[in-house]
């Protein structure tokens, strides 16, 4: 049996930071696509591959990485992966078993200080390369079954090539669409990959109110100042959010991209606390999840803060208008934890201020429930 391959062209142009997704150019799919064959129990799918490192040399820097969807070990010793320049290697010696839900990354140096950063599992002899205008990697277990293969156009210069994790699927992964270049994680060589990890999203999928502001301190104490700032962020859904690519902006435009490496997770049912300043020497004692450092300047009495995912505005709050309490020196804004709800938190008369007291003396509760407003 011989599993359907895809084609992806058309990324080169396509890199992290640009924004917006990465098929804007369809790719061209292979004639011997062939989805009948497909099976949803393929016992481990290729995710991600670097055919193209930036920062450091090919002939080090390649590699690509496997996931097993199940729930048991996949030994993969006596499987066979070949290119598609007709270099093949058996996997002999060398274990490799991979545990449900978990990542091999198969790669041909093994140096970190050479390879970009990247810790392998496998490594694989020399004539085995990715090609950076066109390959394909092809998996086939001890009795020569085809387990998944991947065929690419143009690799991306200085990303891998990453599987949506929405796609963790053997039929999904043979959509063009469900690949993209690598957005926001950075691997310690410098170039975008998620060796051995959760892929970054290809397009973040969010819709209103998944995320809604709970609580502002614009107004610090004055001898805390500038760096006492926050905002508290609280997730409706069921689901953790990465926030890796979301944009938080103020009413002056100006936009605080997050950039985390997937350390930021808004937690279902929980909350972070964005700040101006990490330290809590600086800041007034608040422990926060991320510093946006001079990049939003909130205004004390009256701003807009507006959070989005690739264009949609998942909440947006005007406070010191339109019926919000007026902001007081030293003490946060609250919404009422019963109008938790990015339409609610529009009105001003659901926040209050706050009444906890901090160990800076001032008030507030970041990173727990509010208090009732009523
Ligand atoms: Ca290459
Ligand atoms: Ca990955
Ligand atoms: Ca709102
Ligand atoms: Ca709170």
């Amino acid at each position: 049996m011989r599993r359907a391959q895809f084609v992806l062209v058309g990324l080169l142009g396509c890199m992290a930071g640009m924004g917006g997704n990465c098929t804007s150019e369809p790719p061209t799919f292979g004639s011997t696509d062939d989805d009948t064959t497909e099976t949803a129990s393929a016992l481990v799918i290729i995710t991600e591959v670097m055919a193209n490192p930036h920062r450091v040399a090919d002939q080090d820097g390649e590699w690509f990485e496997i996931y097993n969807p199940g729930t048991d070990d996949v030994d993969l010793v006596g499987w066979t992966i070949s290119d598609g320049g007709g270099a093949e290697f058996t996997i002999e010696d060398d274990e490799l078993i991979i545990p449900g839900g978990s990542y091999a990354v198969l790669g041909v140096n093994d140096k970190t200080e050479d390879n970009g950063g990247v810790t392998l599992d496998f490594v694989y002899p020399d004539d085995f390369t990715l090609g950076n205008s066109g390959d394909s990697i092809i998996i086939e277990d001890a009795g020569g079954t085809l387990v998944d293969a991947v065929s690419y156009g143009n690799a991306p210069d200085g990303a891998s090539l990453s599987l949506d994790p929405s796609k963790y699927d053997p039929v999904a992964n043979d959509d063009e669409a469900s690949f993209c270049a690598t957005r926001f994680t950075r691997m310690p060589g410098g170039d975008l990959g998620t060796p051995g990890a959760l892929n970054d999203a290809c397009i973040l999928e969010a819709s209103p109110g998944d995320l809604v502001i709970t609580e502002i301190m614009s107004y610090p104490l004055a001898e805390i100042g500038e760096w006492g700032k926050f905002v508290e962020i609280f997730n409706t859904t069921s689901e953790a959010i990465r926030l890796d690519g979301w944009i938080m902006a103020d009413g002056a435009g100006d936009q605080l991209t997050f950039s985390s490496d997937g350390a930021l997770v808004v937690p279902s049912g929980g909350y972070v606390v964005i700040g101006a300043h990490f330290e809590t020497t600086e800041n007034g004692g608040v422990d926060i999840d991320y510093s946006w450092g001079n990049t939003l300047v909130l205004n004390e009495t009256t701003d807009t803060l507006t959070l989005s995912a690739d264009g949609t505005v998942v909440d947006t709050v005007t406070y010191g208008a339109g019926g919000f309490p007026a902001m007081t020196e030293g003490v946060s804004l609250q919404l009422d934890p019963g109008a938790i709800d990015a339409s609610a938190n529009d009105e001003g008369a659901n926040w209050c201020l706050s009444v906890t007291e901090m160990s800076s003396g001032e008030k507030g509760t970041p990173g727990a429930e509010n208090s009732s407003c009523t």
